[in-house]
């Protein structure tokens, strides 16, 4: 494929949203669509390329826009219907994609299909979702499991006691399963795409893609083998999927979260062309802080994916604690380099370009089932000083805690500081963008010192990062000059022999060959 072929969402980096803790346009201290467009050309500066939004449809909130009431209408909390317009307008106007989350395993129990499944046995929407007749002794249909288990493991099943069944769901019993063995609801959720295709969208992250196949005989789950997800009719659905977005111009795609933690069970989602264009990759988010660990990770996935898979890197979002938080503050610049120079197009969770950590949440403030609140606390966009406790997020009450250290890591504050993250940031961005090699190179990772993740891309530079809070030799082989480092002290352009080079603790360095 030539250069100027490559669809935007290979050689771009997308930027996600939580649009509760972005920006707050009318200080009910909840952010909205509102928020988001004023707040647009920080994106712009950033340098990426598009953005995905978390949902910001009608919904009840018990799992905080991932159970939809109506997958068509944005919930009041967030703005209107033409908000989403001007958003996608304003998004387009300043040349980025705009990317909305896309819920098909579940919906609210507020949902109109749910009321009407629920109703009565015979109502025509009883086969949209699951229900089935409780075992003997009133025990649930089968032995799955609901997510959320902080407080406990829960059955997937609900007794339903007006028509005495059971009905599945695979998170909150707020969160029925739709049944996608029934033809109907794939037309219905399609038609769901098409609505924002029609709006302009660019494309959908698609929420637990892989569980919308299941064993339709609703079998045990088995040591080794889930029968709740990642099901084989998973894949003629996600082509089905495909379809309908190829029914539009303008290179319209699909990032799925396959939230499989063995990279061989990833691999064809990954491997497939007819399928997701992009999966997000769980193994990778959820590494330690280990420079083999990494290498062996990223080399095991490019050998499985193959050369026509494009992997999606990200090492945070809205559901999983933040990195400055997992791995520290120091390897959070390292973390940086790595995620926006490997081969693939990286996801940047929205405050980590800030370093932000997670927030603690004091019991009486905590709002969410699942632990998540302290990396969704709001983005402190100006210092508390000049703006108000708020930070620029809202001029009421966040909904969740501002961080404590708004002052110093504001974006206002960061944007002048050449040493801060946000400067990071927008010179990798930047680097990535003016470099084709970034972008589409071709990816080998090289054999380097101890603590050293060391790799090159396209032939025409390396990386190599240091995980080691002390000096480390990259001992790695290849000479030429640096294009940048973590560290803002050493001058670009110095001359660096990869096989004598120390690296400083922390430090990551990108290396351009003679
Ligand atoms: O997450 C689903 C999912 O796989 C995670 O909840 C996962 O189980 C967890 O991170 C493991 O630590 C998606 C959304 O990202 C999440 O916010 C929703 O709550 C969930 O689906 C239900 O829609």
């Amino acid at each position: 494929m030539a250069a100027s072929e490559t669809p935007w969402w290979r050689s771009g980096v997308v930027y996600q949203i939580y649009p509760r803790s972005f920006a707050d346009s009318n200080g009910d201290g909840v952010g909205d669509l509102a928020g988001v467009t004023a707040r647009l050309d920080h994106l712009v500066d950033l340098g990426v390329d598009a953005v995905w939004l978390s949902p910001f449809y009608r919904s009840p909130m018990a799992d905080f826009g991932y159970d939809v009431s109506d997958h068509t209408d944005v919930d009041p909390t967030f703005g209107t219907l033409a908000d989403a317009d001007a958003l996608v307008e304003g998004a387009h106007r300043r040349g980025l994609r705009a990317i909305f989350d896309w819920v098909p395993n579940h919906t609210s129990d507020r949902h109109a299909w749910f009321l009407a499944s629920r109703s009565t046995r015979d109502d025509p929407k009883r086969s949209w979702y699951v229900w089935r007749d409780p075992r003997p002794g009133g025990r649930p249909p089968n032995n799955w499991i609901s997510a959320f288990s902080l407080d406990g493991e829960r059955p997937s099943w609900t007794l339903d006691e007006r028509t005495g069944q059971f009905y599945l769901h695979s998170f909150l019993p707020e969160q029925p399963d739709l049944n996608w063995d029934d033809p109907a609801v794939p037309e219905a959720m399609h038609d769901v795409l098409r609505f924002w295709l029609d709006r302009g969208v660019d494309g959908f992250r698609i929420d637990v893609a892989h569980a919308i196949g299941k064993d339709p005989a609703l079998g045990d789950n088995e040591p080794g083998r889930r029968h709740d997800q990642d099901w084989p009719s998973v894949h003629p659905r996600l082509q089905a999927i495909r379809h309908v977005l190829e029914e539009y111009e303008g290179d319209r795609m699909a990032v799925g979260e396959v939230y499989l933690l063995d990279q061989a069970e990833l691999a064809p989602y990954a491997r497939a062309t007819d399928e997701l264009h992009l999966v997000h990759n769980f193994v990778f988010l959820n590494l330690p802080w280990s420079a083999p660990r990494f290498r062996a990770t990223v080399d095991e996935f490019e050998e499985l994916a193959g050369p026509g898979a494009w992997p999606a890197w990200c090492l945070g979002n809205h559901d999983h604690p933040r990195i400055a938080s997992r791995y520290g503050r120091g390897p959070a610049r390292v973390a940086a380099m790595m995620l926006l120079t490997l081969r693939g197009t990286p996801f940047v969770f929205q405050g980590d370009e800030l370093g932000l950590t997670d927030v603690e949440v004091p019991p009486e403030r905590i709002v969410d089932v699942d632990g998540r609140d302290p990396v969704r606390s709001p983005i402190p966009w100006e210092p508390p000083s000049s703006a108000g406790p708020g930070a620029g997020f809202s001029t009421g009450e966040p909904w969740l805690p501002m961080t404590p250290e708004a002052e110093r890591l504001a974006a206002s504050a960061q944007a002048g500081d050449c040493e801060s993250m946000l400067s990071l940031y927008r010179a990798l961005l930047a680097l990535r963008r003016a470099t084709p090699a970034l972008r589409e190179g071709s990816y080998k990772s090289l054999e380097a010192g101890e603590d050293v993740y060391a790799f090159e891309r396209g032939g025409d530079l390396a990386v190599a990062l240091n995980f080691a809070p002390e000096p480390r030799r990259v001992g790695a082989t290849g000479r030429g000059s640096l294009l940048l480092s973590t560290r803002p002290a050493t001058p670009c352009g110095t001359e660096i022999d990869l096989a004598t080079l120390t690296l400083e603790p922390d430090e990551g360095v990108i290396v351009a060959f003679a």
